[in-house]
C-alpha cells in the first residue's frame, strides 16, 4: 500500500466494504484504502479494517439502527487517525438502506471535514423491492450526507442492474458496476496519462461539486469514440438532473493506440451532450496492459461547482441570475429539485433537514 498517497478509499458498512474491497483488488497493491463496519464479519484477510463501536455493538452490526451506527462511528473516529495521515481527498463508498452505511458514513464524513480532508461519497440507494422502510431510511440520510460531504454521487441499485432479472446476477452486477466505476475514477486520479488530472485539481473540483451522477462505458471497434459518446448520452445513469450541470469530469482510459481525434470526439461529444456552459475537466490514462484495443470512458456530472470561464450568464441562466454557489454554511444545502420548491434552500437544523417530514427523518413507519 502506498502510505504517502494523498488519496484514500474508504468502504463503509457491509455492502460498502465489499465494493471498496473489490476496487482495491482490481487496482492492486498501491492503493491506500480502509474498510469500516460495525460488523466484524466485514473484515477481510490482509485488508485494513476498522471495527466501529466494538464496545457498544460487540461487532454484530447495527441491525438497521442508524442512531446506534452513528454513535458507534463516533466512538471509533480516533481509529482513523493513522489512515488519514497526509490524506487530502477521501473517496467513500457505501450503500444506504441499512444502519451503518448511512449513519456511520455521516459521522465519518463530518470528521474528515474537520481534519481538512475533502470527501466524495459514492452511495447506492436500495432496490425498490427492499421496501419502503429501507428506502425512507436511505432518503433521510441522503440529504444529511450531501450536506456534510463536499460532493456525493447517488445511484439507485435498480438503475445499476439494467435489465438483468436473475436475482443473483443482478446483485452481483450492481456491486460490480459501482466497483468498476470507482476503480476507473481511481485510475484517473492515480495513474499517469498524457492529459493529467492531478489529485489536487480533483480535490478543488470535488470541494464544491455538490450532488453528482456518473456513468462508465467500455467500447471497441472502428467507431469506438462515437459509440462511447452515444452510449453516454443515452445512459439512464446520467439522465434526470435536478438542476443544471455545472461541472463535468471526463476520464478516457486507453492503451497506446488511442488517437488524438478520438480524444477530441469524446470531449466534444460529452460537452455537447451534457452542457457547454459547465466547467470541463478531461483526463486520459494510458494503461497498455488493460486497455489495448478498447477504451473506457467515465463521466461524472455535478450540479454545483465552478462555471466555465466562457459561460454566458445571460444564455445559461435567463435573466442573468445565477443559481447561488454551494457553500459550507450549515443552513444552506444548495439548490435541489423539490418539485414546486425547486431551488429553495432547505432548512437544516442540528444536522437534520427539517423539510423532510419527521416520520421519514425518524424512520417511523405509518400504518395507513
Ligand atoms: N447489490 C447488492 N446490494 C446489497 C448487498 N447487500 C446489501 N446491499 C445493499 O446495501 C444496503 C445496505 O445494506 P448493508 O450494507 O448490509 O447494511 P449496513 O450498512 O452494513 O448496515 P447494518 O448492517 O444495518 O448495520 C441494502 O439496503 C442493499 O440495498 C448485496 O449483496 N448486493
Ligand atoms: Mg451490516
Amino acid at each position: 500500500m502506498n502510505a504517502n498517497s494523498p488519496l484514500l478509499l474508504v468502504g463503509v458498512g457491509g455492502a460498502g466494504s465489499a465494493i471498496a474491497h473489490g476496487v482495491s483488488r482490481a487496482f492492486g497493491e498501491s492503493m491506500r484504502y480502509v474498510l469500516a463496519d460495525t460488523d466484524a464479519s466485514s473484515s477481510r484477510p490482509g485488508a485494513p479494517f476498522i471495527l466501529l463501536g466494538g464496545d457498544r455493538l460487540s461487532g454484530h452490526g447495527s441491525g438497521g439502527d442508524v442512531v446506534q451506527a452513528r454513535l458507534a462511528a463516533e466512538d471509533s473516529l480516533k481509529s482513523f487517525e493513522s489512515a488519514l495521515e497526509g490524506v487530502r481527498l477521501a473517496v467513500i463508498v457505501t450503500s444506504l438502506g441499512g444502519g451503518t452505511g448511512g449513519g456511520a458514513t455521516l459521522e465519518i464524513v463530518k470528521h474528515f471535514d474537520k481534519r481538512g480532508v475533502a470527501t466524495i461519497v459514492f452511495a447506492t440507494l436500495p432496490f425498490a423491492f427492499e421496501g419502503d422502510e429501507r428506502i425512507r431510511r436511505a432518503r433521510g440520510l441522503q440529504s444529511m450526507i450531501s450536506e456534510a460531504s463536499n460532493s456525493a454521487v447517488y445511484v439507485s441499485l435498480d438503475k445499476l442492474i439494467g435489465d438483468v432479472d436473475q436475482m443473483d446476477l443482478a446483485m452481483r452486477r450492481a456491486v460490480d458496476t459501482l466497483a468498476s466505476a470507482v476503480t476507473l475514477f481511481w485510475r484517473i486520479l492515480a495513474k499517469p496519462g498524457y492529459i493529467r488530472l492531478d489529485p489536487e485539481r480533483v480535490r478543488k473540483i470535488v470541494a464544491k461539486a455538490g450532488r453528482g451522477r456518473f456513468a462508465t462505458v467500455n467500447v471497441q471497434g472502428p467507431n469506438r469514440s462515437a459509440d462511447a459518446v452515444d452510449a453516454l448520452a443515452r445512459s439512464p445513469l446520467l439522465a434526470a438532473a435536478t438542476g443544471p450541470v455545472r461541472s463535468i469530469l471526463c476520464g478516457i482510459l486507453a492503451g497506446e493506440d488511442l488517437r488524438l481525434s478520438e480524444v477530441g470526439c469524446i470531449a466534444e461529444g460529452v460537452r455537447d451532450a451534457f452542457g457547454r456552459r459547465a466547467s470541463f475537466d478531461l483526463a486520459t490514462v494510458n494503461d497498455e496492459e488493460t486497455f489495448t484495443g478498447r477504451i473506457s470512458v467515465v463521466v461524472l456530472l455535478f450540479e454545483s461547482g465552478e462555471e466555465s470561464d466562457d459561460a454566458d450568464d445571460e444564455k445559461a441562466y435567463p435573466g442573468g441570475k445565477r443559481p447561488s454557489k454551494r457553500t459550507k454554511n450549515p443552513l444552506a444545502q444548495g439548490p435541489q429539485g423539490r418539485g414546486r420548491f425547486n431551488n429553495v434552500e432547505p432548512t437544516v437544523w442540528n444536522g437534520e433537514d427539517l423539510d423532510v417530514p419527521a416520520f421519514i427523518r425518524r424512520n417511523i413507519t405509518l400504518d395507513v
